[in-house]
């Protein structure tokens, strides 16, 4: 079926080849692009702002936790937000989320709890265990693997004749993985049900996005796989969903892969054991947060009459609370069985295994 571009004027009407990036609301929180913004209720407005305070406060509580010595080693997602929000906000339940290592925002958007989140990082198994109605695979650690397995889901959604959508979510040096490749040239041969979600948050770990990749934009990889592309403002949370909505539309109803590139800054550390003091300027870091997600949101919201500092108090109040419950929950949380490792990697053992086993068990006495 001939696919109607003028009704995605996001994907179709904004070429990253010519530099064009998708805007809603600019930095100043003012809405530059009235027709794209989406509707949105005052109480859903005031939800997305709440979500945005709970995952910050969340991610504040996980690089304390792991300073204490409480949990391995923790990714943070301070600054990506609006990446984290928009881009599970227009998912419809039964949707798939394929998520790499830094999504601890979508996933708990996308139904899975806080403390399971932080369980994961403490380095307990039960941290992957979803609920069974929950479409999410685990956490990709490989870095752009999870993109295959993303096109294997999008192809059996098509050929079942599904109605599901599997996003996928990266970072941009996943998009130099083979992997990557592989699976964007999959989505356009075998027209998957997908969409891949690249935050360009401009660093994969101290390697600096332009020493990456030498092409201008990472949307405009798309084009070489016969797919669309489209680079949008990652910190505008408004711009992410507006995207979402219509390419989660476009794989639908088109069996067509987006491939978004939302442009966004990891303001913190690629991980807990990182120091990026060692490999970027303050000035950069200083730059970049004056375009960070919260200060548009909470102008936008405050200009429309929707929050203000009594209702900002309560938002970080619920939201230090919730969080430090979850995190009680998930340091209480009993220790997975050292024989757990051998009882749950294979659906059959076998001998070796076993013998393995029975040789922990008595080192170990557990
Ligand atoms: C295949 C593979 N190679 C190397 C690593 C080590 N590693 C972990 S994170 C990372 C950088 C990833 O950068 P990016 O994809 O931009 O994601 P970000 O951390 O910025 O979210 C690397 C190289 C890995 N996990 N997997």
């Amino acid at each position: 079926m001939q696919i109607d571009k003028s009704k995605f004027p996001i994907i179709y009407g904004h070429d990253p080849r010519k530099g064009e990036m998708f805007q809603v609301v600019n930095e100043e929180g003012e809405i530059v692009n009235p027709d794209f913004m989406p509707d949105l209720t005052d109480e859903q407005l005031f939800e997305i702002y709440t979500w945005l305070i709970r995952m910050r406060i969340s991610d504040e509580k996980a690089n304390n936790l792991q300073r204490q010595g409480r949990m391995g080693t923790y990714p943070s997602i301070y600054g990506q937000e609006a990446c984290q929000i928009g881009a599970v906000w227009p998912q419809e339940k039964s949707d798939w989320l394929v998520p790499t290592f830094r999504e601890n925002g979508m996933m708990w958007m996308k139904g899975v709890p806080l403390e399971q989140t932080y369980l994961y990082w403490i380095g307990n198994e039960k941290g992957s265990e979803f609920a069974e109605d929950l479409n999410m695979l685990p956490v990709a650690i490989p870095v752009g693997s999870h993109t295959i397995h993303a096109a294997g889901i999008g192809w059996a959604e098509r050929i079942k004749g599904g109605n599901n959508v599997a996003v996928c979510s990266f970072s941009d040096g996943a998009t130099s993985e083979g992997d990557f490749h592989a699976a964007m040239n999959f989505a356009g041969v075998f027209k998957t049900k997908c969409v891949f979600f690249c935050q360009n948050n401009q660093y994969a770990i101290s390697t600096h996005r332009n020493i990456q990749t030498a092409s201008d934009t990472i949307a405009e990889k798309a084009f070489g796989y016969g797919l669309p592309g489209v680079m949008i403002d990652g910190n505008d949370v408004f711009a992410v969903i507006a995207t979402m909505t219509e390419a989660l539309k476009l794989a639908r109803e088109f069996n067509t892969t987006t491939l978004i590139e939302a442009v966004t800054y990891r303001l913190g550390a690629h991980t807990t054991s990182d120091n990026p003091k060692i490999y970027r300027e303050d000035s950069e870091v200083e730059e970049w947060a004056k375009k960070e997600p919260l200060i548009r949101l909470d102008k936008l919201l405050r200009a429309k009459g929707i929050l203000d500092d009594e209702k900002a108090a309560k938002v970080e109040e619920d939201a230090r609370q919730e969080v430090s419950i979850a995190a009680k929950k998930a340091l209480e949380a009993e220790n997975p069985k050292i024989t757990d490792m051998f009882d749950y990697l294979l659906s059959e053992t076998y001998p070796e295994l076993e013998e393995q086993k029975q040789q922990l068990i008595e080192e170990t006495n557990e």
